[in-house]
């Protein structure tokens, strides 16, 4: 078998094999929390980053004070300052970006805020099969290094069941060389 044959083998198998870790249409929206430190008037965290799909929810109950929190370029606003707040945001497709948010009546004290809005992950096991390029799978996979990892483990994984097959005799070797040449376009 030819390493191109086997490289494109073990590419297709593995991105058979990790169909959910790949896909984009899977990824569920995680919801971030953001409060408020009354003895620092300052939110709590401070700055949060997420990726696109999540939500960040502006929580609070009980506050001494009355809080809001509104986005400078007027992205989310939770309405007037108030002592209860429970306002959730959802960042969608295309969100990407930094927002910077503040409490109305204490900015002035420095009770401001980060959201950092990262692009969903965008990688496509499809892309990957057809165009059977490393360089393409590479910027592809980028966006998540755990999902990288585990493609380089299952080729690694591969090669070496294809190398103790062959050291089993010539009859699997031909056999798989056939289907191999079978699958080549
Ligand atoms: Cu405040």
């Amino acid at each position: 078998m030819k390493p191109q044959n086997l490289f494109a083998l073990s590419l297709l198998l593995a991105s058979l094999l990790s169909p959910g870790l790949v896909s984009a249409d899977d990824y569920d929206g995680e919801v971030v929390v953001i409060t408020v430190d009354s003895t620092n008037l300052r939110f709590s965290p401070s700055e949060v980053t997420i990726q696109e799909g999540d939500s960040v929810r502006f929580f609070w109950s009980g506050q001494l004070l009355p809080h809001n929190a509104v986005a400078e370029d007027g992205t989310f606003d939770s309405g007037d300052p108030s002592r209860e707040v429970d306002y959730t945001f959802v960042f969608e497709l295309g969100t990407n970006g930094t927002y910077e948010f503040v409490c109305e009546p204490h900015e002035s004290a420095g009770m401001v805020g980060t959201i950092n809005v990262e692009p969903a992950p965008v990688a496509n096991e499809s892309d990957i099969v057809q165009d059977g390029d490393q360089l393409d799978s590479e910027e592809i996979q980028d966006d998540s290094s755990s999902i990288h990892l585990d493609a380089i483990y299952l080729v690694i994984l591969l090669i070496i069941v294809y190398f103790v097959g062959r050291s089993r005799g010539g009859t699997n070797l031909g056999y798989s060389n056939q289907e191999n040449t079978d699958q080549e376009e």
